[in-house]
């Protein structure tokens, strides 16, 4: 069969455009012959792109390589240990899933550790501020909850958390086993991927692929499926505790595109993943007011990027300026005073592109420092007072704006998000009480709508920006899904319009738009209107669809691998993709992706992940760059679930 490899996947540099953002596409033609470089261009300067790389058959886990396989047979298959091609792809692709659990349990850790000084009286300027969330997260882990006080409930919740992330268990993960259907405890207990520390997991996988260890395809892929599970768990410790800190997400309007950013504030941006830190930004912005008016300015415009902008506008509507490709254009609109950024999918190049305007650059993590900008240590015992002075570092270089560079993109559009799993279900009990779920799954099994489809991920310059995003948007809704969304995929849906109820007249099937009309009907209080597609948070937040996943499941009375439930990440890039696209496989999902990871170089890996997977777990890689095609594949998919749920009936 065809490989997707056999498409053209290098950039034609006579058509260098790569991104289809309409606010980028301005911002670029604004750019025009003023010799500022973006991503845009870097990703043409890197063409071609080394194809023992692409097809994950370069070795530099020590240093007698790098080695490559260069031949079909004899000493030039191997590398010079002797390892063969699937070892040398299977090694590399999990250490992949290792860097984005890593990545995405740091993350989480911080969470953790700002509730731990939450409880331990050591973080004055945090609260509980949901103790709906943090009462059916302690039921859940089978904490007490009766006669306590919250503190002393998260207190431990919070152990629990700890003990998860720490030393080998005696049991599974709290905080991915209680979360689970029983059919996938068994599952994971039988196939031995239940993961029992989130850090030693991590570690273990980094072991068992070091030079001279496993060598065994089969093993080395089980061990990332063990590790892309204890992504998972990090991802729950994430989403949950950012509920219980930071509230649960309930519908609210926003708007999105670089649009947003507003030449009469002074506006902040930030960047990267934590709501620990973004959402004291936004509040002392809120209380700072009267300082950027004494400037000059207006008052104080905070916009998110990437996965912090996902976090804050689930929960505070603020606006979305840009999603991952376009983060330099943030700062081209020369009306940018600071970036703020914490962790992860933040460009090096930030930085670069600031020196050509007034911006600040401020980073916050001991672990993430950018030569040439400035570093406050943010911390949460001192939360309140570092982010004011990170305000105030905006409302400074406000007074530094030069005029004549200030060029924004005139594109923003209205958009509802917010749709926490509580927030769904709550939709849903207005149609049926007893069992909200049902909702969704009777209405699937009926034919009114095709199933569920989880859009999530990145943007991977392989494609042209958002442009699969948009496209297989389009192809689901148009025949009937239900589509919930996270990460940078939702942000392009944000940036585009189609976040937006005015959307759904325009796009969806009539099955979907009589579904939504239902649910609007049944829900006068719900002023916001419902979208198109449904924001349910950040990449961490994809613990949101996991939880839908295992509700469907439970209402269907069968296990996940029967729901009528896909995912897709049609441009994922980071390695923390590759770590939820493996447990949405684990969990039985057919996973979409439509930029390739390394895997072509082993016929034997490639059959793992696109077929094996699926007689072990149920799920499966679909690998498919024509984003139609890939589409199609999730429909095909999500037909023969329903068809045969429907024949078992
Ligand atoms: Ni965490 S991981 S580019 S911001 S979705 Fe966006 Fe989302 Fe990928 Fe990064
Ligand atoms: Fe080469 Fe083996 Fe070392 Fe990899 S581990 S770089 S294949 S010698």
């Amino acid at each position: 069969t065809a490989r997707p490899s056999d498409a053209p996947r290098v950039v034609d540099p006579k058509n260098p455009v790569r991104t289809s953002d309409p606010g980028a596409l301005q911002m670029l033609k604004m750019l025009e012959g003023k010799n500022i470089e973006t991503v845009f261009d870097r990703v043409v300067a890197q063409q071609p792109q080394c194809t023992f790389g692409y097809k994950g058959v370069c070795c530099r886990i020590c240093i007698a390589g790098p080695c490559r396989v260069k031949k079909e047979d004899g000493p030039g298959s191997r590398g010079i240990c002797g390892a063969s091609a699937y070892t040398i792809v299977s090694r590399n692709l999990v250490r992949l899933i290792a860097g984005g659990a890593a990545s995405h349990s740091e993350h989480a850790r911080h969470v953790l550790h700002t509730a731990h000084a939450l409880v331990e009286g050591h973080a004055p300027d945090y609260e509980i501020k949901s103790t709906a969330k943090l009462h059916k997260l302690a039921q859940r882990l089978g904490i007490s909850t009766l006669d306590r006080e919250d503190k002393e409930i998260l207190k431990d919740v919070v152990e629990l958390g700890y003990a998860d992330f720490g030393r080998y268990q005696d049991r599974p993960l709290a905080f991915l086993d209680s979360f689970m259907t029983q059919g996938r405890r068994n599952k994971f207990q039988h196939t031995n991927v239940m993961p029992k520390a989130i850090d030693g997991t991590v570690t273990e996988l980094i072991a068992q692929t070091a030079m001279g260890v496993d060598n065994d395809p089969v093993n080395i892929i089980f061990g990332g499926i063990k590790t892309a599970l204890a992504d998972l768990a990090g991802e729950y410790v994430g989403t949950t505790l950012s509920d219980v800190l930071f509230g649960i997400p309930e519908p609210i309007v926003s708007e999105a595109n670089l649009g947003v950013i507003d030449p009469k504030m002074v506006n902040i941006a930030v960047h990267g993943h934590n709501p620990v830190l973004s959402e004291m930004v936004v509040a002392a912005a809120r209380k700072m007011k009267a300082e950027a008016q004494k400037v000059g300015a207006e008052g104080i415009n905070v916009v998110g990027i990437c996965c912090t902008g996902n976090e804050l506008l689930m929960r505070e509507g603020v606006y979305l300026a840009t999603s991952s490709a376009s983060q330099e254009m943030a700062i081209m609109t020369g009306a940018l005073d600071a970036m703020v950024v914490d962790i992860q999918c933040i460009y090096p190049s930030v930085q670069t592109a600031a020196e050509c305007f007034h911006t600040k650059i401020i980073t916050t993590e001991g672990i993430m420092k950018t030569p040439g900008a400035q570093h406050l240590a943010f911390k949460p015992e001192t939360a309140m007072e570092d982010a004011q002075k990170l305000v105030t570092i905006a409302i400074e270089a406000y007074k530094q704006r030069d005029p004549n560079k200030i060029s924004i993109p005139n594109e923003r559009h209205k958009l509802v998000a917010g749709f926490s799993i509580e927030a769904l279900t709550d939709i849903f009990s207005k149609v049926c009480p007893e069992r909200p779920i049902s909702v969704l799954t009777d209405a699937i099994l009926s034919g009114q709508i095709k199933g569920v489809a989880l859009m999530a991920g990145c943007n991977n310059l392989k494609r042209s920006q958002d442009e699969s995003h948009i496209a297989i948007l389009k192809e689901l809704v148009k025949n009937d899904v239900f589509v919930i969304a996270t990460g940078c995929s939702a942000g392009a849906f944000a940036k585009f319009g189609l976040m937006s109820p005015l959307a759904v007249e325009a796009y969806a099937g009539e099955g979907l738009k009589s579904f939504l009309k239902m649910l609007e009907n049944a829900n006068p209080q719900l002023t916001t209107g419902l979208p198109l597609v449904f924001h349910v948070g950040s990449c961490v937040d994809n613990s949101r669809a996991s939880d839908l996943a295992v509700a469907m499941a439970d209402e269907l009375g069968v296990d996940i691998p029967k729901v009528p439930f896909v995912a897709s990440a049609p441009e994922a890039m980071h390695e923390k993709a590759v770590a939820i696209g493996t447990w949405c496989v684990t969990l039985g999902l057919p996973t979409h992706v439509g930029s390739l990871p390394p895997v072509e170089g082993s016929d034997l890996v490639y059959g793992i992940t696109t077929q094996i997977a699926h007689d072990v777990f149920g799920g499966n890689f679909i690998f498919e760059v024509d984003p139609l095609i890939g589409a199609q594949k999730l429909l095909n998919a999500l037909e023969y679930r329903t068809w045969k749920l429907n024949i078992h009936k």
